[in-house]
């Protein structure tokens, strides 16, 4: 059984050792955090009882305090890595320096502490979701215009997925790993066992994952895309189709990850201002870096999810990712004249970053 360390150590073999080094002592904190928010999550009720939480006290105010919780604990794990200059919460406003590696570290860390977590009082599987760049101004205290990097600058990204077994799945640029946490180590030194790399998404599938509530606002590829999916064997697509719909999108990414699919949360029109639900930095990217390193592709509608540069911390983009056919087709409906999709509100270019080679 290969540990977290020797598969990251095997993984990483074409790198400097100093890379090498400080990505996977990274790695195995973000780790650690998660085993411990996992064990949080898993008390349910219990954690109030067993003190995780203090001030709770109705079902609606318990859920809100664990994302706190789970923040917290990532918070006080990464200030005691060495490599960590500082890091962007979904829970924080702004990004936090690391209170003790600021001016050294190499590494900035992104992450949402508990997505999904509306999902929390059904019991319903919810998961962290984190991403690595790069300090590119070392030596100086980071601020919100550091992690202001597109996704093709990620180092690594993963997330961990607290379902009936705690699995991390994680990207270091070079394929998919999947860890599963042993439930019997200890919370002080958690074994997380290498259970599958190489992970690749079927190109093909027949299963879609979209909140149909929203259709009144979706625009016209995105109609069209799922008008023909729904039509199945008697539409042009000559096939059936299946819908998924979790609400918890660690959940909805895993089992694309296993069986492949497509998840959707478009661009719609409910709020103008907001083009999308889920967020760029949080989400959309670590995510997109994961897909794309299994075989599948990440798209805003129009562009690369990769690409894109944040402008603020908190921005909201349209996520389309999964399996690549179904991706290429949805471009296509976006590149079709006839569709009308004349939106370009991301940035894909600056002075500042080098464009991927
Ligand atoms: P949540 O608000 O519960 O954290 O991150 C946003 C997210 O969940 C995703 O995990 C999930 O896919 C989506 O929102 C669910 O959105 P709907 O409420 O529209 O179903």
């Amino acid at each position: 059984m290969i540990e977290l360390r020797a598969a990251l150590l095997a993984n990483l073999a074409d790198s400097h050792p100093d890379v090498v080094t400080v990505l996977s002592d990274t790695l195995e904190v973000i780790a650690h955090a998660c085993a411990r928010i996992g064990e949080i999550a898993s008390q349910g009720a219990l954690a109030q009882a067993h003190g995780w939480s203090d001030t709770v006290n109705s079902q609606g105010e318990a859920q809100k305090r664990l994302d706190l919780l789970a923040d917290e604990c990532m918070r006080e794990n990464l200030a005691h890595c060495p490599h960590v200059a500082g890091w962007a919460s979904e829970e924080l406003e702004h990004v936090q320096p690391s209170p003790h590696h600021a001016e050294h570290g190499p590494l900035l860390v992104v992450y949402d502490p508990l997505d999904g977590s509306s999902n929390i009082e059904a019991n319903i599987s919810i998961g962290t979701i984190f991403s690595i760049l790069p300090h590119r101004y070392r030596g100086a205290r980071p601020g919100d215009a550091d992690f202001m990097q597109p996704g093709h600058q990620q180092v690594a990204a993963g997330y961990v997925l607290y379902g009936p077994a705690t699995l991390m799945v994680l990207t270091c640029r070079r394929g998919v790993l999947v860890f599963t946490l042993d439930k019997r180590s200890p919370l002080q030194s958690p074994r997380w066992v290498l259970t599958h790399e190489g992970v690749q998404i079927p190109s093909g599938t027949r299963e879609f994952a979209i909140n149909a509530s929203n259709q009144r606002f979706w625009e016209k590829p995105i109609q069209r895309y799922i008008a023909e999916c729904v039509a199945g064997e008697n539409g042009p697509r000559m096939k059936d189709f299946n819908m998924r719909w979790v609400a918890s999108m660690v959940a909805e990414v895993h089992r694309i990850m296993t069986r492949g699919g497509v998840f959707l949360y478009p661009r719609d029109t409910r709020e103008p201002i907001k083009p999308g639900r889920l967020r760029l930095m949080y989400e959309a990217a670590p995510m997109a870096l994961l897909v794309e390193q299994a075989g599948g592709r990440a798209i805003n509608g129009t562009s690369e999810l990769l690409d894109l540069i944040p402008d603020v911390l908190h921005q909201k983009v349209p996520v389309i990712l999964g399996s690549k056919d179904e991706i290429d087709r949805i471009v296509s409906y976006h590149a079709d004249p006839h569709e009308n999709v004349s939106w370009q509100l991301f940035k894909t270019r600056t002075l500042f970053v080098q464009p991927q080679a």
